[in-house]
């Protein structure tokens, strides 16, 4: 550079500094840098990849999630960091897996574990946003006030089923109801976030807004029930003896006698699936009411909207309910994201995405510096685009040392006491053909290992879960976590 041009330059941001000190605001509006993002962060409680975008599922009916897929980038390969909501949503806010933490359960609470200063919501505050959030955004028992300047503190309790009408089968609890779409607090909740969207704001802010459906129990007005005739409903793709080739280790987190077989002993299988898509579709409602404040916003241009699932569900695959476990039906999750300027509408990333990459992701997008123990990185690069060189594998983690690598191609599950599975995924999208014990795979297992978490806390909770269960060596040193579970 010769000397003039540079001397140029390095006067130059000195004078744009003191014009911008002398001169009043609305004369240097238009040289002032571009207010930070505003972020909308939307929280979906138990929604697996039963949204239109995946097309796994073509019973369901979800217009506003594809509306909103239409819009952004969604994720194919989204996978939650455990299959719990506390430990996945205390990771995601955090930073830090459940191996380096040791909240592994919904019975750990977090707060005594992870300071305040460590959280996504502290880092946003200190760089002057505005924080404020409604619903579950943490597992509710474990919300900390201070860590928000304002939270919606009466969302309502969800409304009973009546005396003498059945309200599922065993712990599966579901019911169709006589009641408004407003008696449930998913729709609170939405209000919330709609009226912080029609403000007009002077920081930047990051608003969370957390749905509880469609977790259970699965009682929603009749007419969502009614989109879906018993008549037509299709039971998920499972293999009755599919546990036959899962490790011990594996069949225990599956547990049968637990869930599915009184469900089939019942004869309601189907319509556990009815209530199911019945509560997703009134959770898409309200999410709909949320998108259309978010596209009247007055800051529509400059807010980012991020949307997550903690976790998926099963519904009979494996002969297995619900989450805690670590196969595909458990770990995937819808994931959408619209960042103005950078993602394209209507694309679809295929790449795995752990959602430890949620934090640095929206700080970086931010502008915020991301704190040191965060551990993954921002995949922005994805966001723009979504076919950007990736390499990074997914990996899940239920109780202690059970972990799962999910790469494009394959799934990895180690558990504590040595077990393990191995899937292709691309000749094998149910998981019903563990490779795991033939040897000519055992170079590819050495391969996935390599992801596996270097650190293992142990549980604070007390003993090591279907670690322990499943054979974990004796005298396994426990960590300095003294947290007692609730
Ligand atoms: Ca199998």
């Amino acid at each position: 550079m010769k000397r003039p041009l540079r001397l140029f330059c390095l006067v130059l941001p000195s004078v744009v500094a003191l014009l911008s000190a002398i001169l009043p605001a609305g004369a240097r509006a238009a040289d002032a840098p571009p207010q930070k993002p505003n972020v909308l962060f939307i929280a979906i409680d138990d929604l697996r990849d039963w949204v239109g975008y995946f097309g796994r599922n073509p019973q369901v009916k979800t217009p506003n999630f594809d509306r909103l897929s239409k819009m952004g980038v969604s994720f194919n390969r989204a996978y939650c960091a455990s299959p719990v909501c506390n430990p996945s949503r205390a990771a995601l806010m955090s930073g830090l897996r459940p191996s380096t933490s040791g909240v592994y359960e919904n019975n750990i609470d977090f707060r005594p574990i992870i300071a305040p200063d460590k959280m996504l919501t502290t880092a946003f505050r200190n760089a002057g946003y505005i924080v404020q959030g409604a619903g579950k955004i943490y597992h509710e028992a474990y919300r900390r006030d201070s860590e928000w300047d304002d939270y919606l503190q009466r969302e309502g309790g969800n409304p009973k089923v009546p005396a003498g009408q059945s309200d599922g089968v065993g712990g599966i609890k579901f019911a169709a109801l006589d009641c408004k779409d407003e008696d449930i607090p998913d729709w609170t909740i939405a209000d919330y976030g709609i009226a912080a969207l029609a403000k007009k704001h002077d920081k930047p802010f990051f608003l969370a807004v957390g749905f509880h459906k469609p977790h259970m129990p699965w009682n929603v007005p009749r007419k969502w029930f009614d989109l879906f005739p018993l008549a037509s409903i299709q039971l998920p793709p499972h293999l009755d003896n599919d546990l036959d080739d899962v490790p011990p280790a594996g069949v225990r987190m599956a547990h049968p006698q637990t869930d599915h077989e009184p469900m089939v002993k019942s004869g309601r299988w189907k319509e556990a699936v009815q209530a199911y898509l019945a509560t997703i579709a009134y959770c898409d409602m309200n999410l709909g009411r949320l998108l259309d404040a978010y596209e009247k916003s007055p800051e529509r241009a400059n807010t980012i909207l991020c949307l997550w699932s903690d976790h998926g569900w099963h519904l009979g695959e494996k002969s297995h309910w619900r989450k805690f476990a670590l196969w595909e039906e458990a770990t995937r999750a819808p994931f959408i994201w619209i960042v103005p300027g950078v993602t394209k509408p209507g694309t679809i990333c295929e790449r795995t995405i752990d959602y430890m990459g949620i934090f640095p992701t929206l700080t970086e997008l931010c502008g915020i510096p991301t704190p040191k123990h965060v551990e993954f990185e921002s995949f922005r690069a994805l966001l723009a685009d979504p076919t950007a060189a990736w390499d990074k594998p997914a990996i899940t983690t239920y109780r202690y040392k059970n972990h799962t690598v999910r790469t494009a191609g394959w799934r990895y599950i180690r558990y504590a006491n040595g077990d393990e599975e191995l899937y292709d995924e691309t000749k094998d999208s149910n998981e019903y053909v563990n490779l795991a014990t033939k040897p000519e795979f055992a170079a590819k297992k050495t391969e996935l290992a390599k992801f596996l978490p270097k650190t293992d806390v142990a549980d604070p909770g007390g003993p090591a879960g279907l670690g322990a269960e499943a054979g974990e060596p004796k005298g396994a040193k426990k960590g300095g976590k003294k947290k007692k579970a609730e």
